[in-house]
């Protein structure tokens, strides 16, 4: 339920394959803990929930899947979250989360026949963002890093693909970081943002994605 109280931010990392979205998020949720205040971390695909294990079985390709239907399999796991995401923001929680709609925008569109547009119908009306901080590396280096290339989509020319989708879905409260630099230099930067946008959220109503 709504109340006057201050609510947490809902702040997404987002960026193509490697780009240190995991390593950041979680220091991201752990600084913030250790600042005292309340923050959860969320992960998208989550891959613990009947819906997550069949994205997670396509993506280890122990399963396949039709484009179109992994693409809704993907939103609906973010739709079974969405009573919860509200929930706890409302109750003062800032949630990081890792990856969002627009991973499952950028990387179904780098398929054939698949149009932005029709990528973002299935997630419209979910939570929409406070801030997105998006991490950028040349697809070169992002698959020069440690255990790439032995999912689906981890392919060089679909990672590029992926990340020229993402830059079309920029708006004005994505923020881009430079992922090259080092991860103490990144998450200092995470943090400053994370801390000012917290302060500015106050008791704003959460608005609707792509509504
Ligand atoms: N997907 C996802 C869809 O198609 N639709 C959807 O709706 C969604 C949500 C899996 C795939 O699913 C697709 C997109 C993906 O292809 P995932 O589970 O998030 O998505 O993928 P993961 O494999 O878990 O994560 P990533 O490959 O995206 O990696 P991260 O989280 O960006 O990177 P991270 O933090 O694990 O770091 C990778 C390596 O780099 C090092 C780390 O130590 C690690 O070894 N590293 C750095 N090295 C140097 N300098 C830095 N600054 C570094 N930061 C990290
Ligand atoms: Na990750």
């Amino acid at each position: 339920m709504a109340t006057d109280r201050n609510r947490g931010a809902l702040i997404i990392i987002e960026g193509g394959d490697r780009t240190g979205k995991s390593t950041q998020s979680k220091m991201l949720v752990d600084a913030l803990l250790a600042d005292g205040k309340q923050a959860e971390l969320v992960k998208f695909p989550d891959r613990t929930t009947p819906i997550g294990k069949l994205a997670g079985s396509y993506l280890q390709k122990t399963l396949d899947l039709e484009d179109h239907a992994i693409h809704l399999i993907f939103s609906a796991n973010r739709w079974e979250k969405v009573p919860s995401i509200i929930e706890r923001l409302e109750n003062g929680i800032t949630l990081v989360v890792d990856r969002y709609a627009f991973s499952g925008v950028a990387y179904t569109s780098a398929k054939r026949g698949f149009d932005i547009e029709w990528c973002k119908q299935s997630d419209t009306g979910i939570p929409a963002p406070d801030l997105v901080i998006y991490l950028t590396l040349p697809v070169d280096q992002a698959t020069s890093r440690d255990q790439y290339g032995t999912e689906r989509y981890e392919s060089t020319q679909f990672q590029k693909r992926a990340v020229e989708n993402f830059e079309k879905l920029m708006t004005k409260n994505w923020t881009t970081l430079d992922a090259s630099q080092s991860i103490d230099a990144i998450h200092q930067q995470m943090k400053d943002l994370t801390t000012e946008i917290m302060q500015q959220v106050g008791t704003r109503s959460i608005e609707k994605l792509w509504v």
